[in-house]
């Protein structure tokens, strides 16, 4: 799911606006739910901040993990539109990471409409590359050549979620970020250490981070995350496209906003926020790409 356009009738300096967390959702589907919930606009003033201290433990316990630092992980990128989603938090929505000096790996699903199901653009796409804190102007927000969406992407199973995002401009020298191979599955095995990387909401009640952060999630083996998304309402998770990292008892998830980051394991390129039930919560990882299956098709397009 992403944040929620900004509406027209809204100031363009507002951020998302929030939804309620008790009517919202946990999947990123159905979104016509979400569409019509979000016509009840909050303004979202604790943007960043924890849960006081002392508060009653949340539902949707935090995304977990910590800030992070474009300096230290110079290949996550941020997708941008100002028009659509607002200026506050330079109109983030999506992420994704640097794979060549032009080329930015992210979701198919950044590019339609939650609502509908259908492609849509995103007006004044830019991709922002070197800026830890959204609301100020460290690095660059650069302009959007072409975007290939891989062709046998299927919105509503959710399946080779990714897409590749062309540069105007080269980045460069900045590092990039390997792929996994095609075929690998050594990533994948249950228990690695992987990390995820994103301005995504924060709590499961979008209340989006304006700095990065990451946190630390170990793969989960394709039986258990094929018990805990069975089909039906939660969504199927289907190995041989999907991956997912979490701990079984919750609390370090990705979430909202999230879509299209990347899923790190080893210093490569191994999933992409795809979607999930809620964020964080118990037996209901975060759901990824695998990378190891949409490899040999992404490197065709870089
Ligand atoms: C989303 O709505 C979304 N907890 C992304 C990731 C997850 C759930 C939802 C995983 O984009």
């Amino acid at each position: 799911m992403l944040p929620n356009p900004v509406r027209a009738d809204l100031p363009t300096a507002a951020p998302p606006p929030a939804q309620p967390a008790a009517a919202r959702p946990g999947r990123r589907r159905p979104a016509a739910v979400l569409a019509l919930l979000a016509a009840v606009p909050v303004p979202l003033v604790a943007f960043g901040a924890a849960v006081p201290a002392g508060a009653a433990a949340p539902q949707h316990r935090i995304v977990g993990g910590g800030t992070a630092s474009t300096a230290d992980h110079p290949w996550v990128v941020g997708l941008a539109s100002r028009q659509q989603f607002g200026s506050g938090r330079s109109g983030q929505f999506c992420g994704g990471a640097l794979v060549t000096p032009t080329k930015v790996v992210t979701a198919a699903h950044c590019f339609y409409d939650e609502s509908k199901g259908v492609r849509v653009d995103r007006p004044g796409l830019k991709v922002i590359v070197g800026r830890d804190d959204l609301r100020g102007s460290a690095g660059r927000e650069v302009p959007v050549k072409a975007i290939w969406i891989h062709p046998d992407y299927a919105y509503a199973a959710n399946i080779n979620d990714v897409a590749v995002v062309t540069l105007a401009e080269s980045q460069g020298s900045r590092p990039v970020l390997d792929l996994v191979g095609q075929g690998e599955t050594e990533p994948y095995t249950a228990g690695t250490r992987a990390q995820v990387y994103g301005w995504g909401d924060i709590s499961g009640r979008s209340e989006y981070s304006p700095v990065l952060r990451a946190a630390d999630v170990p793969i989960v083996a394709d039986q258990t995350c094929a018990r805990d998304y069975p089909g039906g309402q939660d969504g199927k998770f289907d190995a041989k496209g999907m991956v997912c990292a979490g701990e079984e008892k919750g609390g370090k998830d990705a979430c909202q906003g999230d879509s299209g980051g990347p899923l790190v394991v080893g210093g490569r390129l191994a999933g992409l926020v795809s979607w999930g039930t809620g964020c964080a919560e118990p037996a209901h990882p975060g759901v990824y790409t695998r990378v190891g299956a949409v490899a040999d098709a992404v490197r065709s397009v870089l």
